[in-house]
């Protein structure tokens, strides 16, 4: 079946005919279609053959990457063996476009063939498997959409995709943590407050000692304290953490040219893990999240979850080459690339360092989107609960589990706004299809704050309050971004009033 209904397509046929006629800029590639290949590859970690997917574009390499006002057109060809589907993580297609495996829009057969066509939002965007486990495997993908403000810059474009990797399977892993994981010390780690009202890891050097007696990173931190909050990181114990897929041991380096100017794309593909981005000697300026422009907040630490982007403007100095990590939050283990700048020296960077403290919403209370939303009542407010555990591992939304779920019905035309009510101990990257939406609200204090596709939901009771018009009908996924919680229940579905299904 294809997922193009004749309607989208006479649609797509109008607004070709209206691009044709708007000034030609000079990234505007051709109309023809890009083929993109779902296939594996051998993949060597720590010195170890993996077989892992890949999802190549016409160039022979990762993902697409669409110029100025160029539509989306793009055949998937399924050769990876199993089936498939692709979601376009942040994009706004029609609903039989977004990849998700609804049972209008099953996935492909291996050896299929299938044709998408939708007019994209510019920004940094990515591509992954929306069926099964497949996104652990790596059968995820850069979907970069170039806007003039950004070729304007001219600055020399650096996409970092983080990854976790395990050896083990995914479903090997969701078993362990779902049967095991009673015999599995929990990671926890203390919340206190620090004077500028910051969540930090309390204790580091007691923490680094309990760590060594456990001989592991990161593993139950469960310090003493006056009922202080705990919090859960990091279910899995991943082999290894990815910068485009290589570690610290064998790093990308990136020779940046003469003009020292630099915009880093930069995508957490990681399937549970969470960052933060360390530019080291380096001042960056962040200037967009999850695609999204924001007013610029210059800095050399941001957070990053699970399935969100970073856009990073950076001027190197002259000389130099400058690691830029990615610390795994509540442990030592990192990953990164080294800008280089022409003939220096290129350190050794180790893949451990300091301790990193769990990310927070330092950053997302900081931002504000540069294009808000109109203001305007909301005529459908929602609260909906996030609740789970560790133990059993088990994960709801609403109150429900996927796929026993009802419905959040919207109809078209509504201003929405969701008030996500996390009652669990960990952080949830929660991401709605199809629509962006605006952060209005943290912990009831109002925000004009970005407009983006995944906000971090920081551990119980915490409240973080969404906003979005309801202008794209059908049924749309709306999940955590953690792919075992997903898996084990936390999604639910938001659908238009008049979709059948
Ligand atoms: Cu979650």
């Amino acid at each position: 079946m294809s997922p193009l209904s004749r309607r989208t397509f006479l649609a797509a046929t109008v607004a070709t005919g209206i691009l044709s006629t708007l000034p030609v800029s000079r990234s505007v590639a051709s109309e023809a279609k890009k083929r993109l290949v779902a296939g594996t590859r051998t993949l060597e970690v720590n010195g170890r053959a993996a077989r892992v997917y890949s999802l190549i574009g016409p160039d022979g390499r990762p993902g697409i990457r669409l110029g100025v006002r160029e539509r989306f057109r793009v055949d998937l060809a399924n050769q990876s063996g199993k089936q498939t589907l692709v979601h376009w993580h942040g994009q706004l297609p029609p609903w039989t476009q977004d990849g998700f495996p609804w049972p209008e829009t099953p996935p492909l057969a291996d050896g299929a063939v299938q044709s998408y066509d939708y007019t994209p939002i510019p920004g940094t965007y990515w591509m992954h498997s929306h069926y099964g486990m497949q996104e652990q495997v790596l059968m995820t993908a850069p979907l970069i959409v170039e806007d003039e403000i950004a070729l304007r810059e001219d600055r020399q474009e650096i996409v970092l995709m983080l990854h976790d990797f395990t050896f083990r399977s995914p479903e090997e892993v969701l078993a362990s943590l779902i049967n095991t994981n009673a015999g599995r010390p929990r990671e926890l780690a203390q919340r206190t407050d620090d004077s500028s009202g910051h969540a930090v890891i309390a204790q580091h050097s007691a923490m680094a000692g309990m760590m060594n007696m456990m001989g592991r990173d990161a593993t139950a931190m469960q310090m003493t304290g006056a009922g202080a909050p705990r919090m859960d990181l990091n279910d899995v114990d991943f082999d290894a953490f990815l910068a485009n897929d290589r570690t610290l041991t064998d790093p990308e380096v990136v020779h940046v040219g003469h003009s020292g100017r630099v915009r880093l794309r930069i995508i957490n593909g990681a399937s549970s893990s969470q960052f933060w981005i360390d530019l080291g000697a380096l001042t960056g300026n962040v200037v967009a999240v999850d695609g999204h422009a924001v007013r610029p907040v210059a800095g050399q630490h941001f957070p990053i979850a699970m399935a969100q982007r970073l856009d990073v403007l950076i001027d190197l100095p002259r000389t130099g080459a400058f690691p830029v990590l990615a610390r795994l939050e509540g442990s030592r283990r990192r990953t990164g690339i080294i800008l280089a700048r022409p003939g220096s020296r290129i350190p050794r960077v180790a893949d451990q360092g300091p301790i990193a403290s769990p990310i927070d919403l330092s950053l997302e209370t900081r931002l504000a989107a540069a294009e808000p939303l109109r203001t305007r009542p909301a005529d459908l407010v929602r609260s909906i609960s996030l609740d789970g555990s560790m133990k059993p591992y088990s994960w709801s939304m609403d109150g429900e589990m996927w796929p026993h779920i009802t419905p959040l019905m919207v109809k078209q035309g509504q201003r929405v706004e969701f008030e996500l009510v996390n009652r669990t101990m960990m952080s949830h990257p929660i991401h709605l299809h199809g629509h962006s939406f605006q952060v209005v609200a943290v912990d009831g204090r109002p925000i004009q704050g970005a407009v983006r596709d995944t906000v971090l939901v920081m551990p119980g009771p915490a409240r973080v309050r969404i906003a979005f018009d309801a202008d794209n009908p059908g049924r749309w996924a709306f999940h955590c971004h953690n792919l075992y919680h997903m898996q084990t229940g936390m999604m639910t579905e938001v659908r238009y009033d008049g979709i059948a299904a």
